[in-house]
């Protein structure tokens, strides 16, 4: 299996994390400071979360507070630090034995970019950079919007919004700066590789804008010539649509991608208490990858975070990490998820600051007034309140993530979903050899009796407890109750002993 199986990765927005002036800004030298709640990089010891994997959202110069509009590809956002400041933080996370990736903006710069200001103009270098029209076509975008916008009596492309011009990546010298861009951040600063923004819109054919073979042929050059670089370098992408489409750019395309059909089936299957459309979606997985290449998150930064989509309560919170932490692939974990901090768009609302503490204006995460206010839920979504409570949401992520590290089943296992009588438990059987990990999640609010699990396979007795109340032993294989009630939103890791002697 490549090394990313071994991980599981952790979404940071830097300008939320940690501040270290006093600024109300997070930057490089703060979340270096914070780097042992991640890993400690001692094996030995448990108080850490023992995240192997860190995704940086945008830290390069740019005019806006989220960094997805790029002024400079070369350069560190100023209110984050410097570059010898990042190349500090990587390698402190390297010795933890953590790997970085850095969010990388291709499709798009901002408008102030030099290269957009000298655009369209005809003696210019980047006279072709960007996509310019005489005229508007008449054709919009993919959600109905405007693609075209005027300057100077001309029109250029841009998907989002005017504010982000989409490169033209047609052009070789486009292709070949991008090259250069991903070649400094892998060779002098140290990265392991990139999330590709917005992959799937990279380049148009007239009114057809995603998904075209052109944005599928320059993704494999580049993730080739990445690897070119170093073969472990990780390219992973940012494909947001039905899975179907989202598997068909691994491994071709990039090494991997975010599976957002797969999150999308589980928290409707969390919201409507049945485990249907996560068992469907389970299973669509299974056909279409290869073991493994994807990777499992609940809610990124673009989405209401996970807490609030299931109504701030922390059972069901629990119910949604365990499922994360035991499923195949390279699962990702957004910033203050772990502690359940909650929020809802606008987008500055689940990107705020992460609460290390109760401190209700700071929440630990600055001495000075934080650039955006926390969110509201501190009292108990902090690290501090949760961190010595063996029951708190921090602490299962703990222990999953930790177990996650030793079970052969879980990281690189297959995933068998495992039919019960009962719609609202979901249940699936991690398999590597001859190890066995039962996974038992109850998505309701009801007690469950009438069930029984098919291991489908000759176990012996041994039933351990990973995570849950302690199981009753196998007595019968095909028809096996760990509990006799399972409770409301209870969840279950079993680790199964198969018999040696059938
Ligand atoms: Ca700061
Ligand atoms: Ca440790
Ligand atoms: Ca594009």
């Amino acid at each position: 299996m490549p090394w990313w199986n071994d991980r599981v990765f952790y979404e940071i927005f830097v300008r939320s994390f940690a501040d270290s002036d006093g600024d109300g800004i997070g930057d490089f030298v703060g979340m270096t400071d914070r780097l042992d709640y991640l890993n400690d990089g001692d094996p030995t010891t448990t108080d850490d979360l023992s995240i192997t994997g860190i995704w940086l959202m945008p830290v390069f110069d740019s005019p806006s507070y989220h960094g997805y509009d790029v002024v400079d590809y070369r350069a560190t956002q100023p209110e984050y630090g410097t570059i010898d400041e990042l190349r500090h933080f990587i390698d402190e996370a390297h010795k933890r034995g953590i790997a970085v990736i850095m969010d990388l903006i291709i499709n798009h710069s901002s408008s102030q970019h030099p290269w957009f200001s000298e655009s369209g103009l005809e003696d210019s270098p980047t006279s072709d950079w960007y996509i310019w029209e005489d005229e508007a076509p008449d054709w919009r975008g993919l959600w109905g919007q405007n693609v075209w916008h005027e300057r100077d009596d001309n029109f250029y492309y841009g998907i989002f919004w005017k504010g982000m011009p989409d490169l033209n990546l047609r052009s070789d010298a486009v292709t070949a700066e991008m090259y250069d861009i991903a070649a400094f951040w892998l060779d002098d600063v140290n990265a392991d590789g990139f999330r590709l923004d917005a992959a799937r819109h990279l380049i148009e054919n007239g009114a057809v804008q995603v998904d075209t073979p052109e944005t599928y042929s320059w993704l494999g050059d580049f993730t080739g010539a990445m690897h070119g670089i170093s073969s472990d370098v990780l390219i992973l992408g940012e494909i947001w649509t039905d899975s179907e489409t989202i598997s068909s750019y691994v491994p071709d395309s990039v090494d991997l991608a975010f599976e957002f059909g797969l999150a999308d089936a589980f928290l409707s299957s969390m919201s409507a208490w049945n485990a249907h459309d996560v068992e469907e979606a389970q299973r669509e997985i299974s056909s279409l990858y290869r073991t493994g290449q994807f990777a499992p998150f609940l809610t990124n930064h673009d989405q209401d975070r996970v807490m609030s989509q299931l109504g701030g309560n922390v059972e069901r919170a629990h119910v949604a990490a365990v499922w994360l932490l035991t499923t195949e692939g390279v699962p990702f974990v957004y910033y203050g998820e772990e502690v359940g901090l909650s929020g809802v768009k606008p987008d500055e609302r689940i990107r705020t600051p992460m609460p290390w503490t109760d401190d209700s204006i700071r929440v630990g995460f600055t001495t000075g007034v934080p650039w955006e206010p926390p969110d509201l839920g501190f009292a108990t979504a902090n690290v501090e309140t949760q961190t010595d409570d063996a029951d708190s949401l921090l602490s299962t992520h703990r222990d999953l993530i930790r177990y996650r590290s030793t079970s052969n089943a879980l990281r690189f296992g297959t995933t068998t979903v495992v039919e019960t009588s009962a719609p609202e438990m979901y249940v699936v059987l991690r398999t590597y050899g001859d190890e066995n990990v039962l996974v038992l999640l109850n998505l309701s609010g009801r007690d469950v009796t009438d069930y029984s699990v098919d291991l489908g396979m000759d176990v012996s007795p041994g039933a351990i407890s990973v995570f849950g109340r302690s199981p009753d032993s196998v007595t019968d294989a095909t028809a096996y109750k760990p509990v006799t009630t399972v409770r409301p939103f209870e969840a279950f890791v079993i680790e199964l002993t198969t018999s040696t002697d059938g």
